[in-house]
């Protein structure tokens, strides 16, 4: 055989790099579902489900065209569980010349890859991900001697670069680069989630799903119902949906969070453009036509590009500037074990636990419970950041280290010391009662600050900002917060204080 190209199941795109020249008469495609990579952090089934279906579904897509194909499944006799001793594996009974490789998107996945010429002593091509609207180098170049490195700048150039909503005189679509200051939006009052798209099971998953019930039951999150989409047609179907009926609200009810609605007008596209069916500068220019066509208004079809133009490509341009030094920081020290509410058990404060239940059920929540719920709680509560990130990775059906790591480290902990965010996201229950309907239903009072039935994040925001005062007392971003603390009466500081441990405490022993 001529060679080998591997194909991982965050590459499922017929344009990724590895399927380019490919010789159908001499060369062979492989997939494998491994062991290793469903189990170093315990992935929700439904992640492991979209996943294997996803790579069933494509791989048989390149069978019919004639393309020769070596799928290996979890639960076939010979499979040996990891990356590399499959590719060893099929080194000895293939024999191939040469093995192409697009390059992974983990680091720790990248190694692997460069560790298989000197294993099977055999050319080993890792291509570039073009799949990525930003080249390494053009991400190092535009970071080189930069003081901070801002995402706002960086999308702008970006923009520029895929002329995405610019004017034909280069400035941008309806003269600003950013329209946030428009959305944003608390939720309405009884506002509900529009109707989402549930896709019929395919043969494939119906056994795919048999497969991760029988040896994945274990791991944190609901496998049924399933209704993801699991082919590049199924995804572009949710994308048409989203742009036909949700783009319009997106920008205004980007941040707004409403009991028993896990999805209101987000996209729900994240794990088939991290997975490869969906390309970025395609879904960047369906946004930008619906404009143009007078579709959706232009906060919103701007602030949806800026997520995936800017923050998408900036988030993994981080990534790979900084590691691998970058997984190790943990600047603010943060080290309590993760509580155990995180996986499902009982804890009062609502919001906390309907994100957890959002997740549980659907391997999804949306950006600002994340950032802003369970981020927010394990920032505040300064919770270990790598049980932080672990959890990040597994529950969520979008998650691969190169985009979870930043969004959690970065954003989320101010674990990397700013580079991500020039101010920790760190907020109190007040914020989460403006944006939400939780703290109608919380055993706990947003107004409260100390006392039984006082909000937890109320006295544990304070307390972080003091515990870090000398990171953040100077910081030009945080201008008033500081003031406030030093007006407050030293028997009332002492109460917060006392007030947050009391939270920390509860935590430990499973009782807030
Ligand atoms: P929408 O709200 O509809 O946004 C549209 C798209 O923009 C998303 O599909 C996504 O591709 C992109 N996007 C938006 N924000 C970001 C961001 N900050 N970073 C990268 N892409 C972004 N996103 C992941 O894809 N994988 C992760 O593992 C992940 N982990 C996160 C962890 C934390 C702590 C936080 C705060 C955010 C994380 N995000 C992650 C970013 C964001 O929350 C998700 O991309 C988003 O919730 C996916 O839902 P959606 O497709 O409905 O997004
Ligand atoms: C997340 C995941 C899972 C659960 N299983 C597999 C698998 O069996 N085969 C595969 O090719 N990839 C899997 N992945 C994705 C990888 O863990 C990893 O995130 C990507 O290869 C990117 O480096
Ligand atoms: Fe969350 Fe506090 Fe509101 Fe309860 S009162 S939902 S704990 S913010």
């Amino acid at each position: 055989m001529a060679a080998l190209h591997l194909i991982l199941a965050d590459q499922l795109s017929e344009s990724i790099a590895s399927l380019q020249e490919l010789d159908k008469k001499s060369d062979t495609v492989m997939f494998c579902e491994v062991m290793e990579e469903a189990t170093y952090v315990p992935h929700h089934p439904k992640k492991i489900v979209f996943l294997f279906s996803a790579m069933r579904h494509f791989s048989a897509e390149l069978e019919a065209k004639g393309i020769n194909v070596r799928y290996v499944k979890l639960d076939d006799a010979k499979n040996t569980g990891s990356f590399t001793s499959e590719v060893q594996r099929a080194f000895v009974e293939l024999k191939p010349k040469k093995i192409i490789v697009t390059e992974a998107s983990e680091y720790r996945v990248l190694e692997m890859m460069r560790s298989w010429h000197k294993l099977l002593g055999i050319p080993v091509q890792i291509l570039a991900d073009t799949r990525f609207l930003a080249t390494h180098d053009e991400f190092a170049s535009w970071a080189k001697d930069k003081k901070q490195l801002r995402m706002e700048f960086f999308y702008r150039e970006m923009r520029k670069k895929y002329s995405i909503l610019i004017e034909p005189d280069g400035k941008p679509t309806g003269g600003e680069w950013n329209f946030d200051k428009e959305n944003r939006k608390p939720p309405k009052a009884g506002m509900t989630s529009p109707p989402r798209i549930s896709h019929k099971k395919s043969a494939i998953t119906h056994e795919v799903l048999g497969l991760v019930k029988e040896r994945f039951s274990h791991h944190f999150g609901m496998l049924e119902p399933f209704h993801y989409a699991v082919t590049l047609e199924q995804a572009l179907v949710e994308l048409e949906h989203f742009i036909e009926n949700l783009l319009p609200n997106f920008g205004d009810y980007q941040d707004a969070m409403v009991a028993g609605e896990p999805y209101l007008y987000h996209s729900l596209i994240s794990s088939y453009l991290n997975a490869g069916l969906l390309l970025p500068l395609e879904i960047c220019q369906k946004a930008e036509a619906a404009y143009r066509a007078g579709k959706a208004p232009l906060n919103a079809v701007e602030g949806f590009i800026r997520q995936i133009l800017g923050w998408r490509e900036y988030i993994r341009g981080i990534y790979w500037q900084f590691m691998p030094e970058y997984g190790e920081r943990n600047t603010l020290n943060a080290t309590h074990p993760l509580p155990e509410f995180y996986w499902g058990a009982p804890t009062g404060m609502f919001c906390v636990a309907e994100s957890v239940r959002h997740t549980r059920d659907h391997a999804y929540s949306h950006h600002i419970q994340r950032l802003m719920i369970t981020g927010n709680f394990a920032l505040l509560a300064g919770l270990d950041v790598k049980a932080v990130q672990a959890w990040y990775l597994a529950v969520y059906s979008d998650a691969y280290e190169w985009v979870e790591m930043p969004n959690t480290l970065g954003m989320a902990l101010f674990g990397d010391g700013g580079v991500v965010a020039s101010k920790p996201y760190a907020a109190s229950g007040k914020y989460i009662h403006r944006m939400s309907n939780y703290c109608e239903k919380c055993k706990y009072d947003s107004d409260e600050m100390t006392g039984e039935t006082a909000c937890p994040f109320n006295a544990l925001y304070w307390d972080f900002l003091v515990r870090h005062a000398d990171k953040f007392r100077g910081n030009q971003r945080m201008p008033y917060v500081f003031s406030t603390w030093d007006k407050f009466a030293p028997e009332k500081q002492q109460a917060i204080r006392r007030q947050a441990a009391l939270s920390l405490q509860k935590m430990t022993e499973g009782i807030l």
